[in-house]
């Protein structure tokens, strides 16, 4: 078995966000399958997110979309996750369901709806007042579909302006974190595409301005580590939104498509420092779940990071770095591949028992009768989903 002595107090430090909205019934374009014990509420998925922290120690916080987790009292909100075991985390502004949106939000040019979708943003700061919360996350579906629909120029020019304006409402301990995406829902272009021109925005914004990375959203093909590395390079990688993809942005579970690529990514988390609680970076994941159990998909999503995770830690960089400087292409790849090839997940079972946590979490959940209660106990009422 794999000796993990060396790096068991790095795996203590590791913290993943889980996305309430994943909680919910979601799917495609074509159908949403409903599931039979799905959340009616924020609370009901803030409680079904409190299992997967209580069976792998890994998940302590719970991300918020605004309007879709809009409730009464946040206070209330905050208690309830307290008492079971979580607590509330990022802030996730929606400026994509509301019709006024259709031709952008914060870069419209009509000044009642980029002011409307400023002020969703001033709410949000303020619910993040209420929840505790350190970040507010901001995509935008803003782009056009068609070549000479809008100014390219003048909607970037206001996506400046926007931003500032909210930038500036964060507290002092509060950060702004700005994804990017390449397409969809707009086709033609999209107004934050890219890392380099959220990092551009950012920059402009000041200190607490960084870049989310959701690894879903480049183009087939891109070396999305090169991008982690670059970003905490510049000290502006501000957070992860960890899903898999194989088409587009299809919100599967992470690792799933590419572990290989998960482990890319880590490795170069942990080579910038953006890996433990002296760094800044959130990981999160931005995940939905159509077809699959959603507490058990979250599950093997939080594993599937902590298994790529202890892999990257394992690595051995003294041996990595002289292969690297004498030039031995070869030796430099079997170090890394050797760490990638390496399987974790009988000793991080035992790391795992060790700590008083199930030694199969999938295992213990399924065991449980959590799934079965929720089933019985969620009758009635409008299932919350993608979007409600
Ligand atoms: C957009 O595709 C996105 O990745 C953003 O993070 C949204 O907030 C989220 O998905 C909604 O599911
Ligand atoms: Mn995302």
């Amino acid at each position: 078995m794999t000796d993990l002595t060396a790096i068991a107090p790095l795996l203590e430090e590791q913290a993943i966000e889980l996305p309430s909205w994943a909680f919910g019934n979601s799917g495609t374009r074509f159908k949403v399958f409903a599931q039979p014990g799905v959340p009616r509420d924020p609370y009901e998925k803030i409680a079904d997110a409190a299992q997967v922290h209580r069976h792998t120690g890994l998940a302590p916080t719970v991300a918020l979309h605004i309007p879709w987790d809009k409730v009464d009292s946040y206070a209330d909100l905050r208690r309830h996750a307290d008492e079971h075991g979580v607590a509330l985390g990022t802030i996730n502004s929606n400026t994509f369901q509301d019709d006024d949106y259709k031709l952008g939000s914060v870069t419209h040019s009509d000044d009642r709806i980029r002011q409307k979708a400023i002020d969703h943003h001033y709410e949000c700061i303020d619910i993040m007042g209420e929840t505790g919360s350190r970040d507010l996350k901001i995509w935008l579906a803003d782009g056009t579909n068609y070549p000479g629909q809008d100014d390219m120029r003048g909607r970037q020019d206001r996506l400046a302006d926007s931003l500032q304006k909210i930038y500036d409402r964060i507290g002092p301990d509060q950060r702004l974190v700005l994804e990017y995406k390449f397409f969809e829902p707009s086709f033609y272009h999209t107004d934050v595409p890219d890392w380099g021109t959220s990092y551009a925005q950012v920059a402009a914004l000041g200190d607490r301005a960084m870049v989310c990375l959701d690894t879903g959203h480049h183009a087939p093909g891109t070396n999305i580590e090169f991008i982690v590395m670059q970003l905490l390079r510049l000290g502006k990688l501000g957070s992860f939104d960890f899903n898999s993809r194989f088409y587009a942005d299809d919100d599967l579970i992470v690792g799933a498509a590419d572990p290989f690529q998960l482990f890319r990514i880590l490795v170069e988390v942990v080579r910038g420092g953006g890996y433990g609680t002296d760094s800044d970076v959130a990981f999160m994941l931005d995940q939905c779940h159509n077809i699959e159990d959603k507490i058990p998909g979250q599950i093997r999503s939080v594993l599937n990071v902590q298994e790529m995770t202890a892999r990257a830690l394992l690595i051995d960089r003294d041996a990595l770095t002289a292969a690297q400087r004498s030039g031995d292409v070869l030796a430099a790849n079997e170090i890394l591949m050797d760490a990638f090839y390496t399987d974790v997940r009988p000793a991080l079972a035992a790391y795992r028992e060790a700590k008083g946590l199930p030694a199969d979490p999938m295992a213990a959940y399924a065991a449980s009768g959590y799934a079965a209660s929720i089933v019985e106990g969620r009758v009635g009422g409008a299932q919350a989903g993608w979007g409600a």
